[in-house]
Formats: C-alpha cells, sequence, structure tokens
C-alpha cells in the first residue's frame, strides 16, 4: 500500500512538473535585475570604513551566539557611544579605509594573507525620486560570503564569491540623510563551499566590484533573453532569416500588460503581451550583421513597457556543434584562445574596472587570440561587456574545481545558485559561446551526477550556447586517454594537459599518442609551463624563459598533428598570477608564472611562439 501511494505521489508531482509552463518555470528562477548599467543608479563606491574582525566578535556574543538584530554591540549598529559613560568596543574611523570595488590584500600589506571577517561600513544621503517605487541594492560581487545590514536592519545574505545579487530596500528603512550600511564580509574557505578549500588562486577578499543603489518603477522589468535561436540547420543561417527567440520577465506588472522592443537600426518594432509577468519573443532579423571576431556589430536594443524602459547594446550570432565542428553563424571556427584570471599582475590585484578589462583583452588580441577562457569563476561584467565591443569569444564558468564535495547535495545547490547567477547576468552576451561547469574534478559517479546536472541546467537557463568542462586525460599502455565520463553530456570535449611540465620533458610531445572515445570536437583548455620572466638559461634549465618557450614550440608541433576534431585551445595562462600553493623561493615566491607575460607586464619568449602559431591559424582557417 505504501509503496503504491509513494508510487501515486511520484506521478502527481512529474504531471505537475510537466504541466508547468514555460512561464512558471522561467520564474521560478532567479530575479536578479540585470542590465543595470540602462537603470538609474546612485553608486556607493569610494571609501568604505572598515573593522577587522577575525573572532566575529560583531556577529557573536562571548557565547558564541549569534547576535539578535538590536544588540549595541553588534556591528551593523551605531559605533557612537550614548554620552561619556557609555561603552562602545566597536568603531568606524576614517583612518581605516578601504576602496571599493577592490580586493582588501592589495590594499594594506597587513591583508595580504588574510582570510577572514571583515566589517565595512558606509554612511550615505539619499532622496528617492517620485517616481520611484523600488529601490534596491546591488552588489557586483563579494568574496566570499557578504550579510548585509541598513540602519539595523539585516537585508539579507549572499554567499558566492563572483556573482552578481541584489536586496530590495523596504521604504521603512531607508532614510534621506545618514543611512548607515554595513557589510560584513567573509572570504574564509570552507570544504562545503564553491570553490571549497584548495585552489591554484589567491582568495582575494572584500566588496571586489560596483555597489549601487538602483530605482525601478511600481512595474519594471526585471530581465530579458534577446539572442539568436539555434538555427535547426546550421549552415542555413542568416543573415536573411535570423530568428530572435527569447523572454522577457517584468515585475510588479498588472495582469495583462505589453512589452517592447525595438532595434532602431534594424527598424524592429515589436510588441509582446504580459502575462504574469512573463511573455515569450520571437521574431526575424532580416539582413542582420552578425557579431564575430572580426565584427563585433552589437545593435542598440530597447525594451520597454509602458511603466519602465532598458538599453543596452546586443550582438546577434550562433554558436554549434556540427559532427566535429564548431560552427560560429553557420561557418567552422578555429579558437585560438588564452585562459586569465581576473588579476592585474603588474599591482597584484583583482581587476574590476573597464580599464582593466581593456588591458586584459589587449593583450590577448596582441598575442592573436579571437577567444578567452575566464578562469575559472564569473570574471566582472565590464568583461564580457568589453569583450562584445572588441571581438572576442568567452568561455565563462563556475568555481567547482578540483576536490568540491560532489557528494553532499547542499554543495550543489551553490553551485546551481551560482551557475544560474552568472547565465542571468550575462545571456546577452555574444561574446560568451561557452558555459562551463568547472574545472579537472577527479572521476566517480557522485562527481558526473553533480556536473550532469549543472549541465543540465545550464541548457535549460539557455538553450542557444554550448556546454563544456575542463577536464582531465589519463595515462594507459603509453596513450593518453581522453575518455572521463562526463564528456558524453558536454557539447565539446575540453582537456587540460601539461606533458613536458607535470610529466616529462617537452619532447616527449614528438611520441605522444592520443586517443579519444569522443567524437566530437576536441578543444585544449589548459597546457603551460613555467618560466620566470627575465631569467634566461638554456632550454633544460626549468623556470627559464628558455624551458617554456622550447615547451611551447613542442606543444604547437603536436597541435598540429593533432585529428581533424581538434577546434583550438586556451593555454595557461595570459599572465603570471598569485596564488599561495607556489613557494618555490628562488623562481615562484607566491607567484604562478605559467603566465605568456610577467608580472611586470613584459611579454615573455613563448608568447612569441603562440603567436606565430596563432597568425598562421588565422590565415589557414
Ligand atoms: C591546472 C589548473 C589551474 C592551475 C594550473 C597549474 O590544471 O586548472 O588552475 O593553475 O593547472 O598551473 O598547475
Amino acid at each position: 500500500m505504501k509503496f503504491l501511494q509513494n508510487k501515486l505521489f511520484a506521478f502527481a508531482v512529474t504531471f505537475f512538473l510537466l504541466n508547468l509552463s514555460a512561464n512558471q518555470i522561467c520564474n521560478a528562477q532567479s530575479k536578479l535585475i540585470t542590465n543595470i548599467g540602462s537603470r538609474k543608479t546612485t553608486s556607493l563606491n569610494g571609501k568604505w570604513q572598515y573593522i577587522v574582525d577575525p573572532y566575529e566578535t560583531g556577529f557573536y556574543d562571548y557565547r558564541y551566539q549569534e547576535r539578535k538584530e538590536k544588540d549595541r554591540e553588534a556591528y551593523w549598529n551605531s559605533d557612537v557611544p550614548d554620552n561619556k559613560t557609555d561603552r562602545k568596543e566597536h568603531g568606524y574611523a576614517d583612518k581605516y579605509s578601504l576602496n571599493v570595488p577592490g580586493d582588501w590584500n592589495s590594499q594594506d600589506a597587513k591583508f595580504l594573507y588574510y582570510e577572514g571577517n571583515v566589517w565595512y561600513k558606509k554612511s550615505f544621503d539619499y532622496k528617492k525620486s517620485a517616481s520611484t517605487n523600488h529601490v534596491f541594492l546591488y552588489f557586483g560581487a563579494v568574496n566570499y560570503r557578504a550579510d548585509v545590514y541598513l540602519n539595523g536592519h539585516k537585508l539579507g545574505m549572499h554567499k558566492g564569491g563572483f556573482t552578481p545579487f541584489d536586496f530590495e530596500i523596504d521604504d521603512s528603512i531607508l532614510k534621506e540623510t545618514n543611512n548607515y550600511l554595513v557589510v560584513k564580509v567573509d572570504n574564509k574557505r570552507f570544504k562545503d563551499e564553491v570553490p571549497t578549500l584548495n585552489t591554484d588562486w589567491w582568495n582575494y577578499g572584500g566588496i571586489t566590484r560596483d555597489v549601487d543603489i538602483v530605482e525601478l518603477p511600481a512595474s519594471y522589468i526585471t530581465d530579458y533573453f534577446i539572442q539568436l535561436k539555434r538555427p535547426a540547420d546550421p549552415v542555413k543561417i542568416p543573415p536573411d532569416n535570423a530568428e530572435v527567440e527569447g523572454w522577457i520577465k517584468v515585475s510588479g506588472a498588472s495582469e495583462k500588460q505589453t512589452a517592447n522592443i525595438e532595434i532602431p537600426e534594424l527598424k524592429i518594432k515589436k510588441s509582446f503581451e504580459v502575462i504574469d509577468g512573463f511573455c515569450k519573443v520571437s521574431f526575424k532579423l532580416p539582413k542582420v550583421q552578425l557579431w564575430s571576431p572580426e565584427n563585433p556589430k552589437l545593435y542598440r536594443v530597447i525594451v520597454s513597457t509602458n511603466a519602465d524602459k532598458t538599453v543596452e547594446k546586443i550582438g546577434f550570432r550562433t554558436i554549434e556543434v556540427k559532427g566535429k565542428q564548431v560552427l560560429l553563424n553557420g561557418k567552422p571556427i578555429f579558437m585560438r584562445g588564452i585562459c586569465v584570471h581576473e588579476e592585474i599582475p603588474q599591482e597584484g590585484r583583482r581587476a574590476y574596472s573597464k580599464q582593466d578589462a581593456l588591458q586584459l583583452l589587449g593583450w590577448a588580441k596582441s598575442l592573436s587570440c579571437n577567444m578567452m577562457r575566464l578562469a575559472h569563476y564569473p570574471h566582472d561584467e565590464t568583461m564580457t561587456r568589453m569583450a562584445d565591443s572588441v571581438g572576442v569569444l568567452i568561455w565563462s564558468e563556475i568555481p567547482v574545481y578540483w576536490t568540491i564535495e560532489f557528494t553532499n547535495n547542499e554543495v550543489l545547490g551553490k553551485a546551481k545558485a551560482q551557475l544560474s547567477e552568472m547565465i542571468t547576468r550575462d545571456h546577452n552576451r555574444a561574446s560568451i559561446i561557452i558555459w562551463s561547469v568547472g574545472n579537472e574534478t577527479p572521476l566517480s559517479q557522485a562527481r558526473t551526477d553533480f556536473m550532469h546536472a549543472l549541465i543540465d541546467d545550464a541548457r535549460q537557463a539557455d538553450p542557444t550556447r554550448l556546454v563544456s568542462a575542463a577536464l582531465e586525460t589519463r595515462t594507459e599502455n603509453g596513450k593518453i586517454l581522453i575518455d572521463d565520463p562526463l564528456g558524453q553530456f558536454t557539447d565539446l570535449v575540453s582537456v587540460n594537459e601539461y606533458l613536458g611540465w607535470y610529466g616529462g620533458l617537452p619532447n616527449n610531445c614528438r611520441t605522444a599518442r592520443w586517443e579519444s572515445k569522443y567524437d566530437k570536437p576536441l578543444f585544449f583548455s589548459e597546457t603551460g609551463a613555467e618560466a620566470k620572466g627575465g631569467f634566461h638559461a638554456d632550454s633544460l634549465t626549468r623556470w627559464s624563459e628558455e624551458y617554456q618557450e622550447w615547451y611551447y614550440k613542442e606543444q604547437v608541433e603536436m597541435m598540429k598533428r593533432m585529428p581533424d576534431n581538434y577546434v583550438g585551445m586556451s593555454p595557461w595562462i595570459l599572465s603570471d598570477f598569485r596564488s599561495p600553493k607556489r613557494n618555490n623561493p628562488l623562481y615562484q615566491e607566491g607567484w604562478n608564472n605559467k603566465g605568456l607575460i610577467d608580472h611586470d607586464g613584459k611579454k615573455k619568449k613563448a608568447f612569441y611562439v603562440l603567436k606565430a602559431y596563432y597568425d598562421s591559424k588565422i590565415t589557414t582557417k
């Protein structure tokens, strides 16, 4: 009987899920507001006062109980003594200030290795405009956990160091003068977080991206997806028949409302009926100039309702796998890629600004790249927007890295949340062609199920892009095998390999025998060797620029012998980056020096080897 009941219940749940309309499924997803750049915003960037609180005294009382909201000793409450006999043990002062956006590690020597808790405080005056109904506080990213308090009230908590989040501020909390905004930032690493304890990059803490107040009318456009549909037959796509298929979400809409999409340059003006805050959109784009790295054409797209309007530049292109090839706008492409961390090496800090993005993109362009792998987490929004503008294809990834707790369902939930935030923020970026669900994860059924679930989510959230993950290879009977079971679920099979650095010498590439279980496009998502910039010796000397140059020469020759499903590579890595795991006192000193550009911004010898190879691929493919 019990069995029958369970069966019936399962049947009812399945029936219910199958009958959810697309509308309801979409509404069940992220409510994050997108395209902040086109909203009415007030920046809260600049100097924020701080308190370093390694014991979390401002959060827990002396019995280690979380403090109550009104607790006078909580660091989110006033630091001003009531009178001269009053005792206050916390206080914010200008002499302790940090820049926002920015990591704390690079702003004061005492923070270089700091992993823990810092309270940030900003006072601000704010007058809401007459047309505003909703006020949100929007954070580009805070690494890793943010607890946000305004005038003593908790607005919310967010985990995940590289994706945006927002909290609505109730009218009763916001004041016209002297608002007291406090953010508790904690970048401690934990086994059951994403990423987990162990990474090969610096755990930069802080409010690392922009903070804005966003004002919205009673009914506002939350988000929209306006991209070319994946054509059924990729070869027969546009320019005459490009088809947009997407949706618009409106919050606080009356039961029925109209949403409009305008693309003035293409003389497009379409209206759609919004029901329960959602509408599907679909229309044709005749004579559209397709976006590509060679012609990064963007169109001004206006999305409006009778109450709200957003504007942004969107490029239109298709990306598809057909047999062994990756097709961009119906034509095979070779990805001349490079991996990059979100870091400005000359200053040893996180990148966050437009200028930073242009530096990294400019370096990649000077290497003749048409693609970048943004490792190993979603980078700042300016990066993907600038990639749209300058014409660089992008691989964007979530930090499901190495030894995540794959058996823990809560951890899967955390990874899914970051995936959803990454896709929501950037799903209108033409530059992004690949969502990656992780990097070098160890084989097990639990790992495969975990990542398969992420792949399914990515496809459901965005059916227009490719999904992949950087996998490992294994060696058996002298062959290098590409057979990670996850490869059956990804659109292209991507592998990392370091033949000649982590095993053998670079000339081992000459005899390497590769075998792939998959017929899909094959992409080398990493390969690389370290060299200390400016250290010269013969090519057999580890850490010398000459060794790295030799490594790249052998790798390039091996790549030339790859079978015809080889569609590109993104070697590791554009520039040197900080890593606490790298402790050779002569050649590393806390840096992973696999960069083709050193930490003074100087190009190493290997840079020119890869560039020559990429230049040859521009003409031959
Ligand atoms: C890898 C990882 C990357 C490391 C790199 C290295 O395979 O994906 O995060 O930094 O190797 O330098 O060892």
